[in-house]
């Protein structure tokens, strides 16, 4: 079904980040502009920036290709919404963590009150043929207040991270809330199936929803549920792995190795990623082989993120511990086990780290997807590929499982005989199994992710009666 050529696509979500050289994107900002430059139609969000007095003044601007529409929150807001329901209750309830999320009135208040905010802003932006796209956990109840305000466009809601099973959920004072205002919706979308059908388990068993087909209805609204995984921008990560900074830095890394394997794990430093247990499996695999022990180095790049929430600044204290023990126990004149670097680099850069490295070390506890795992295997050299060690809770497991080796990053002793079984693998088989799992980097890319999406959302549209 084609989409009609006057119909925009309005993408909104929480933080919007304009297309720039370098610096440490996210993978979901790294996603939307890719698929933004395809589209007319903006991008809305949070600018990241405070002011005294919400006024609703919104700044656009125009970066390759993309318009983008921001405005400023409060520091109350910013502190209740963001800091607050976002990252203290919904990011880790979300993650199975219900040991650090934080239930506050008041964070659920200043949520609704931010959501409320973004819609009286954001509705008279929005044209009669546009298409509306809202991302992520903190804008769940975004479509409702729209349509509360008269929005009767197609309107669409894309989770980037797990949907947790049904009784984790059922913590969570607003949970039935959450869900009923995703009704409000047409089209949900999830990386997933094992998160759809947690979300379909709620929806039904505590709600009351029916099944019917690939949609659910709850009280006359009929939602479209559909497991549809990110991709990223492969033909993009290939030309950036072959630019001269990634050539560049690729001999840097391999010199800086003088003849060792190089181990690398890339992440925002975030509790979800598993870098405890990661660190944890590499000191057994050194235990375990002090024969290899020279032979190999890790390399962790974890730019810092959310700092001023606690259970950030003690996951970033715990793995300094844990890296300077390592190091302390292991290390020798010539050699050093770590390097952990709490800074980001420009993504050409990553792409020629990657490319060095033998082992992509991937170990999240609970990951919507996992970008880094596809970015690793796209920057491969394809006679020579390096192996994808990969956790099976991530989202990116259920297409990469082929070629990846699998691990539960709760044991250490999984996490070190993957590492020994790479490094040991033969180039045969190295190549076999990451043909595999670049053949569906390539063919499930960004923009296929983007194009099932809104073809669902539109299709919706020409649906009879
Ligand atoms: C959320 C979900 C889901 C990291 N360090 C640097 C850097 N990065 C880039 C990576 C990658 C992105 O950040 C991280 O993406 P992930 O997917 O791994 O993780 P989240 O940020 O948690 O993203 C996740 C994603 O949304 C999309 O739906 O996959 O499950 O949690 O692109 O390369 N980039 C640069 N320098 C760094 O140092 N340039």
């Amino acid at each position: 079904m084609e989409r009609d050529p006057l119909s925009r696509l309005i993408i909104i979500s929480n933080r919007v980040s304009a297309p720039k050289e370098g610096g440490a994107q996210g993978g979901l900002a790294v996603a939307l502009s890719a698929a933004l430059r395809e589209y007319k139609g903006l991008w809305f969000g949070w600018s990241g920036e405070t002011t005294e007095q919400f006024t609703g003044h919104i700044n656009f601007q125009r970066h390759q290709g993309v318009t983008t529409a921001t405005v400023d929150l409060e520091e109350q807001d910013v502190e209740e919404y963001y800091n607050g329901y976002a990252n203290r209750t919904l990011w880790p309830l979300f993650h199975y963590r219900i040991d650090l999320a934080e239930y506050e009135r008041g964070f659920a208040g200043g949520y609704e009150r931010v959501n409320d905010r973004f819609a009286d802003t954001v509705r008279p932006l929005i044209e009669a043929d546009d298409i509306v796209w809202v991302q992520d956990y903190h804008m769940f109840p975004l479509g409702s207040a729209l349509r509360k305000r008269g929005c009767e466009n197609r309107m669409g809601f894309f989770l980037h991270i797990p949907w947790p099973p049904r009784r984790l959920l059922a913590v969570l004072p607003e949970a039935a809330e959450l869900v009923r205002h995703l009704f409000d919706y047409d089209v949900i979308g999830f990386h997933t199936s094992e998160w759809l059908e947690s979300f379909c388990d709620y929806a039904v068993d505590e709600l009351g929803a029916d099944r019917d087909g690939d949609a659910l209805v709850l009280d006359g609204r009929r939602l479209l549920v559909m497991a549809d995984p990110i991709g990223i921008d492969a033909k993009e990560f290939i030309a950036a792995s072959h630019s001269p900074v990634a050539r560049l830095i690729y001999r840097r890394m391999r010199d800086s190795a003088v003849g060792r394997d190089l181990i690398v794990g890339v992440d925002r430093l975030d509790y979800s990623k598993g870098l405890e247990e990661r660190f944890l499996g590499y000191e057994r695999f050194l235990q375990e082989h002090p024969e290899e022990r020279k032979e190999v180095f890790l390399l962790q790049i974890a730019p810092p993120s959310r700092g001023s929430v606690e259970s950030y600044q003690k996951i970033r204290a715990t793995l300094e511990g844990l890296s300077g023990r390592i190091n302390g126990a292991y290390a020798d004149m010539d050699w050093v086990p770590i390097r952990y670097v709490n800074q980001g680099y420009p993504r050409e850069q990553l792409a020629g780290i990657y490319r060095a490295a033998r082992i992509g070390l991937v170990t999240p506890l609970r990951d919507g997807m996992n970008l880094v795992a596809k970015e690793y295997v796209a920057a491969q050299n394809p006679e020579d590929p390096g192996v994808l060690v990969l956790s099976r809770f991530a989202g990116a497991a259920a297409q990469m499982g082929e070629g990846a080796l699998l691990i539960n990053p709760y044991s250490a002793e999984e996490i070190s005989d993957a590492i020994l079984k790479a490094l040991k693998m033969p180039r045969g088989e190295r190549i076999e199994r990451w043909r595999r799992m670049m053949d569906n980097v390539e063919r499930e890319d960004v923009l296929w992710w983007r194009k099932r999406f809104t073809d669902a959302l539109i299709g919706k549209v020409e649906e009879p009666g």
